[in-house]
């Protein structure tokens, strides 16, 4: 049964986590996983696509593959006990075309993010054979971060560093920040795929934040990473009496985990 597959089970646990975190009131958030054959070929065996989109997407590269996502319109909130209304899993097909082959029961289609989620996949399978997941999300510090904060993804990335010690080594890759554009279309799915080639993260200003990785679990943690970062930040605007960790520190902390701090930021 696709319902007892190991990732459904851990896209309802990571979306009861993003809830109670307030990352996503009402349907705020959608998350997308690269879904491996194997772990549902069985259950899909013999049984026809419910229906076929048009993802408005260029998908080549990706057709054959399966992608859970959550639906359009769906509450994080309600993931764990409704599964089979908020989540589906399409297929993949040529010319921008994929089949809903699970899920999205009682009339439901995939998030309204839906392009911009195809567009990060293609981006970071092209740099990262590891690459599956995509979760997006409106951290509240994070998004504070954005009105308080000059929006280049140098000075952001290095003030977030800054702040705690697990910064630099959990994405020493930094962030990337976009300012502010409408949602939900191919423009900003194309403009973000396009900052993704170089970091994992890109920031939505005014709005959220897109992370990418190789599992749930590891994506989760970056973004609840950022979003430390971010709150301390924010915690101590107006009255820091440090810079935080100085560039020197930086380096030293670079070297003593063997990481690579993203060029020309330090
Ligand atoms: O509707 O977060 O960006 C869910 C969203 C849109
Ligand atoms: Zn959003």
């Amino acid at each position: 049964m696709i319902i007892e597959s190991k990732t459904i089970k851990k896209v309802c646990e990571i979306a009861k986590c993003c809830y109670d975190f307030g990352w996503d009131e009402r349907n705020g958030g959608n998350i997308s996983v690269l879904v491996d054959e194997s772990e549902i070929q069985a259950s899909l065996a013999g049984a026809p696509p419910i229906c076929r989109i048009n993802t408005g997407v260029d998908n080549s590269n990706l057709e054959g593959k399966l992608l859970l996502v959550t639906g359009t319109g769906k509450y994080f909130r309600n993931i764990p006990n409704e599964p089979k209304e908020s989540l589906g899993i399409i297929r993949f097909c040529k010319n921008g075309f994929a089949d809903i082959v699970w899920g999205f029961e009682n009339g439901g289609k995939p998030t309204s993010e839906l392009p911009t989620h195809i567009l990060a996949h293609k981006s970071r399978l092209a740099v990262d054979d590891n690459h599956k997941v995509v979760i997006h999300s409106h951290p509240t510090n994070v998004i504070a971060m954005t009105l308080t904060h000059p929006l280049d993804s140098k000075s952001f990335t290095l003030s977030l560093w800054r702040m705690i010690t697990e910064s630099l080594i959990v994405f020493p890759d930094g962030v990337s920040v976009l300012d502010w554009m409408l949602c939900g279309n191919v423009e900003i799915g194309i403009k973000s795929a396009e900052l993704l080639k170089e970091c994992r993260s890109v920031i939505w200003a005014h709005h959220g934040i897109f992370c990418t990785g190789s599992n749930l679990d590891e994506t989760f943690g970056l973004i609840e990473t950022i979003e430390k970062s971010a709150e301390l930040y924010m915690k101590t605007l107006g009255h820091r009496i440090t810079e935080g960790i100085s560039d020197d520190r930086l380096r030293e902390l670079a070297t003593a985990f063997g990481v690579t701090p993203k060029k020309d930021l330090l």
